[in-house]
């Protein structure tokens, strides 16, 4: 597995030759965040963030997200040219990010995280609830979101890669509101049947990130909820290039999703893996915690020993931190909570990589 970290372009308060200096990190998930959805992305855009990467030792192989325009979800009149944008873009990022050389064609592939959630990307009501503890993170309360506008409110959150203008929300919250979950579905899947085949040829890996939360807001539909979603899309979709983010923090609101037994069952499309806790606090609501396993819900080290059993060697990252020790910045994606993040996952994988060698026989001095 290799260890990456979140970073946001030259904009982001979280300096490079900070993140180079947590232990164990190869390199950093980053994105064109200033491009608007259906734009073509330029491949001297992407060679520079390679190369402010690599200038700080960090290597750049996993982008986070090609942002899916509306009308590829909705299926509408422009979606065959907005499919054409993405492959286009696509083919940059393998481009300005592959292997530089047959020599080094052994280096790890490149990944592209997506989504296929309409309109709105994750989606919390609070970003600095209060712990105990005096850090803040960001939660989800059920009937906080239930009395949200989303058409008045100002929804945007950090890492969205798109937000909309009140006319543009208000039109495509009736267009959803009027598509049933079957045809965003069927959406989903033609999407892929068409931009797949060009991923497997450029060795690109797609990695589909849920809907987070796993269910439905605002009364428009969200596909990407568990075990049965992704079943479903892989046996639709059986192109290898295809796979899945495996998203502890979202599948992991729902407490009917067991991680670990999707990191086993989807065992070779998983291409990425976002590692971190949520606390259920009651049904439909949660708080994101610090990531070890006592702080919320979920089974960390039973997530990181399936990936470690199944042979994961892609990339994965720490995921959504508190805010802790004064910093202030992009609420979720600070450099401190997060980096204890990592180090703690790094722990979990390095006893889970004992575990294995010790039960495969291998008692070498330790
Ligand atoms: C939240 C992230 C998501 C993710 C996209 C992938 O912080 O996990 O915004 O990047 O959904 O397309």
């Amino acid at each position: 597995m290799r260890m990456t970290f979140r970073w946001f372009g030259s904009a982001d308060p979280v300096p490079l030759r900070h993140i180079r200096q947590i232990p164990g990190m190869a390199g950093i998930v980053s994105a064109l965040h200033d491009l608007p959805p259906g734009e073509d992305w330029p491949v001297e855009s992407l060679l520079a963030q390679r190369a402010m990467a690599e200038a700080e030792a960090l290597e750049l192989r996993v982008i986070e997200s090609i942002p899916v325009h509306e009308d590829i979800k909705l299926g509408g009149p422009r979606r065959d040219e907005r499919v054409e944008s993405w492959i286009r873009s696509m083919r940059a990022v393998a481009e300005a990010l592959g292997p530089r050389s047959s020599a080094s064609g052994s280096e790890a592939p490149v990944v592209i995280t997506y989504n296929f959630m309409p309109v709105f990307d994750w989606m919390r009501s609070e970003l600095d609830r209060p712990l105990e503890d005096g850090s803040t993170s960001l939660t989800y309360d059920a009937e906080a979101v239930a009395r949200m506008d989303p058409i008045e409110g100002e929804l945007a959150l950090p890492g969205w890669l798109a937000s909309y203008s009140r006319g543009e929300l208000q039109g495509l919250l009736e267009a959803y509101r009027g598509t049933p979950p079957e045809t965003v579905y069927g959406n989903l899947v033609a999407f892929l049947r068409d931009v797949a085949p060009e991923a497997e040829r450029l060795g690109i890996k797609l990695a589909l990130h849920p809907d987070d939360p796993p269910w439905p807001i605002f009364g428009i539909p969200r596909i990407m909820t568990g075990a049965a979603s992704v079943r479903r899309l892989f046996s639709d979709v059986t192109s290898p290039a295809s796979g899945l983010c495996l998203c502890a923090g979202s599948f992991g609101a729902d407490p009917a999703n067991d991680i670990p037994a999707m990191a086993r069952e989807f065992a070779g499309r998983v291409h990425f893996a976002h590692l971190r806790n949520v606390k259920i606090t009651s049904p439909g609501s949660f708080s994101e915690t610090a990531h070890h396993s006592a702080a919320g819900s979920l089974d960390m080290a039973a997530i990181v020993e399936a990936l470690v059993d199944t042979g994961y060697e892609g990339p994965i990252r720490p995921d959504h931190g508190r805010m802790i020790w004064g910093e202030s910045g992009k609420p979720g994606y600070g450099l401190y909570d997060r980096a204890l993040g990592a180090s703690y996952l790094t722990g979990l994988i390095e006893r889970s990589e004992y575990g294995r060698r010790r039960a495969n026989g291998d008692r070498a001095p330790v």
